[in-house]
């Protein structure tokens, strides 16, 4: 009998605007101040680019996701909450969605529960998993905006789809590594690609 197949899928970047999000409430809170247009974001960490744009927005900015109703408030990106119900539809085929939350607790990990509950429904959290280390988790994709997704294990049992997102589409990628465009490319043949 075929292994059924397990899918991981990240939220921020993959099913949640963060970066959109980020942007549209820091500019309201801090009008003044200098931003980073979407098309101009490199590298994954947003607080690393707005401290190299002046040192003290590092801190504006991570007073953004810590604030509360930020990661409830996040727009579904287009197409994903579609998807990973399809998935989850698909026979032989589990899936959940594998998040980290940001180590100031107060908020994030029961906005990212009530995000899915809002958007996937209450059934769906039975598929949440909350963890800062995703080499843990066993699965055999994992699709996630995160171009290096590190941790303890050296050998993650999964391999990363690396989702285009606006911080990393101009990183060129190893030849074996692939990419999902968006939720409008091919997620289905990955996932075949996958099927034994
Ligand atoms: P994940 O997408 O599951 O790997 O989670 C990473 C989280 O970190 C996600 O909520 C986005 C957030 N994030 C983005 N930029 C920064 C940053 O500069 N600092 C921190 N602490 N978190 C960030």
């Amino acid at each position: 009998m075929a292994r059924r197949l397990r899918v991981l899928v990240d939220m921020d970047g993959v099913l949640a605007d963060f970066e959109g999000g980020f942007l549209k409430k820091y500019r309201a809170r801090y009008p003044e101040e200098p931003f980073v247009t979407l098309d101009d974001r490199r590298g994954f960490w947003v607080s690393t680019q707005y401290g190299r744009l002046r040192s003290d927005l590092c801190e504006k900015a991570i007073s953004i996701w810590e604030s509360k109703d930020f990661f409830l408030d996040l727009e579904p990106l287009p197409g994903g909450v579609e998807a990973v119900k399809e998935m989850a539809r698909m026979d032989e085929t589990d899936v959940f969605i594998c998040t980290s939350p940001i180590k100031h607790y107060k908020h994030c990990p029961s906005e990212k529960y009530a995000w899915v509950e809002k958007h996937l429904g209450h059934d769906f959290l039975e598929q949440v998993i909350l963890t800062r280390d995703k080499t843990l988790i066993t699965g055999d994709i994992l699709i996630d905006d995160k171009p290096d997704i590190q941790g303890v294990e050296p050998k993650p049992a999964w391999e990363h789809i690396l989702f285009t997102a606006c911080h990393n589409k101009h990183l060129s990628i190893s030849p074996s590594q692939r990419r999902l465009l968006s939720w409008s490319d091919d997620w289905r043949a990955i996932l075949d690609s996958k099927r034994q």
